[in-house]
């Protein structure tokens, strides 16, 4: 009893892993619009898979730093028709009103690990291959082991001359040329201690970075430079070896003027080398500009950077935490809360009721009766409302529902707590109060 309510207490501070309702690794991040996204790979193995099972990459969003949006798998290795499997290390970059997605993939003909991009007008989609044929292929350089050509990162200078490194085991790199899916020039080596994989390459103020991960277990180590080719001086560790996890894949961002670290381990339940979640470590440069040492935390991001309006649609697969259940895709690329048992619960962060909220609305889909029970400050708090959930034809027959609520003001943590018989209970879209 005492170490259930110890682990409740636990969850209900945590935000580590930021991904409960899939496993996510080797993430990538862009700010784009005042909003923060990841696209990062699905790890897919059976719960006693031992080897990589990745066919798909998923975007996640946030505009606070702590509730994230699941916008779905936008692209599939079935998009490249030349690649054979392996959703591996990816980037998405923006240049010139375009998106641009890098990624590793296994190349059908030539075999080994290859580097395509797909391309979109769109943050999040649709994606399509941009090239039809990869850009780097496995035959391009020698052969040193069986995943020489992954981890594409792109960085774009601000001379417009975009540069691709990637790698395992060696640290290579090439100038792209303007179209960006295709290079020029002799494939180049980068002279960088205890390189394995996973390099991400940025500028901050002034002076190019190139951190990346080093040999299995991995820890994130980084270099830094006065031009985007090196030569690179090393500058330290970022990061220890994660838990639970012989991988660690790493992004640099800031984002409404903090420094974000992100990065994946094998810490939700089931979690290991081949089940990781992405985290995320907020942190300050030093003074100096180079990077402390970080620790990897439960609580991960601790204050968020904004608030969420209720009154506004939020889909339902934005939350900041939950427990039990799934997100589900449908067949037009939407993505909707699914697998509801009794006790299951969602909790949102710093929803911003202003002067009261009066009405709750879901858009769910339902077979039997069910509870959504509306808590304020924790999956005990004080209930504002109760929404009665009946059969709705199915769960795959979507209807709208509402209930009073107490009147509720000002900034507030949200959980809706399932509650109801045996089996799934329900399925939500979105929700909103008004
Ligand atoms: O996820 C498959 C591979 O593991 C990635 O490409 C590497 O970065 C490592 O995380």
């Amino acid at each position: 009893m005492v170490l259930l309510l110890v682990g409740l207490l636990c969850n209900s501070q945590a935000q580590n892993p930021i991904v409960q309702t899939n496993y996510t690794a080797d993430v990538a991040s862009l700010v784009y619009n005042n909003r923060f996204y990841i696209y990062v790979g699905r790890d897919q193995a059976s719960p006693t898979g031992r080897w990589f099972n990745m066919r798909e990459w998923r975007i996640y969003s946030s505009t606070d730093m702590v509730n994230w949006t699941d916008h779905g798998p936008k692209l599939k290795v079935t998009d490249f028709k030349w690649a054979s499997g392996d959703a591996w290390a990816s980037q998405c970059i923006y240049h010139k009103g375009k998106f641009y997605w890098y990624v590793s993939v296994s190349h059908k003909e030539k075999g080994g690990k290859a580097i395509g991009v797909a391309v979109s007008d769109s943050p999040t989609g649709p994606f399509v291959d941009a090239k039809g044929s990869a850009i780097i292929t496995t035959d391009m350089t020698p052969k040193q082991g069986d995943f020489d050509d992954i981890d594409p990162t792109v960085f774009v200078d601000d001379d417009g001359q975009a540069y691709m490194y990637w790698g395992n085991g060696k640290c290579k790199y090439v100038k792209l040329n303007e179209d960006m899916i295709s290079f020029s020039g002799e494939i180049q080596y980068a002279n960088v201690p205890k390189f394995g994989e996973a390099p991400w390459l940025q500028k901050i103020n002034g002076k190019y970075y190139l951190s990346y991960s080093s040999s299995s277990p991995s820890t994130i180590e980084y270099c830094t430079s006065s031009s985007p080719v090196g030569p690179w001086d090393y500058r330290g560790r970022i990061l220890n070896i994660v838990e639970n996890c012989p991988t660690s894949h790493q992004a640099i961002t800031d984002f409404k003027g903090k420094w974000y670290f992100v990065y994946h381990n094998g810490t939700l339940p089931g979690g290991n080398g081949f089940h990781r979640s992405v985290c995320i470590e907020e942190f300050s440069l030093n003074p100096d500009g180079t990077i402390p040492l970080l620790s990897t935390t439960k609580e991960g991001v601790k204050t968020s950077v904004g608030n969420l309006n209720p009154y506004e649609r939020v889909e339902a697969e934005t939350m900041a935490w939950s427990e039990g259940l799934t997100a589900a895709d449908d067949q037009n690329g939407g993505v909707y809360v699914s697998g509801i048992n009794n006790g299951d619960y969602i909790k949102i962060r710093n929803v911003d009721f202003g002067k009261g909220a009066k009405q709750f609305i879901a858009y769910v889909a339902s077979s039997s009766k069910s509870d959504i029970e509306i808590r304020i400050g924790g999956v005990d708090g004080k209930i504002i409302g109760i929404c009665k959930v009946n059969s709705t034809g199915g769960l795959d027959k979507w209807s709208t529902i509402n209930s009073k609520v107490k009147k509720i003001k000002g900034v507030q943590d949200l959980y809706f707590v399932f509650k109801g018989g045996e089996g799934e209970l329900l399925n939500i879209d979105w929700w909103r109060f008004q």
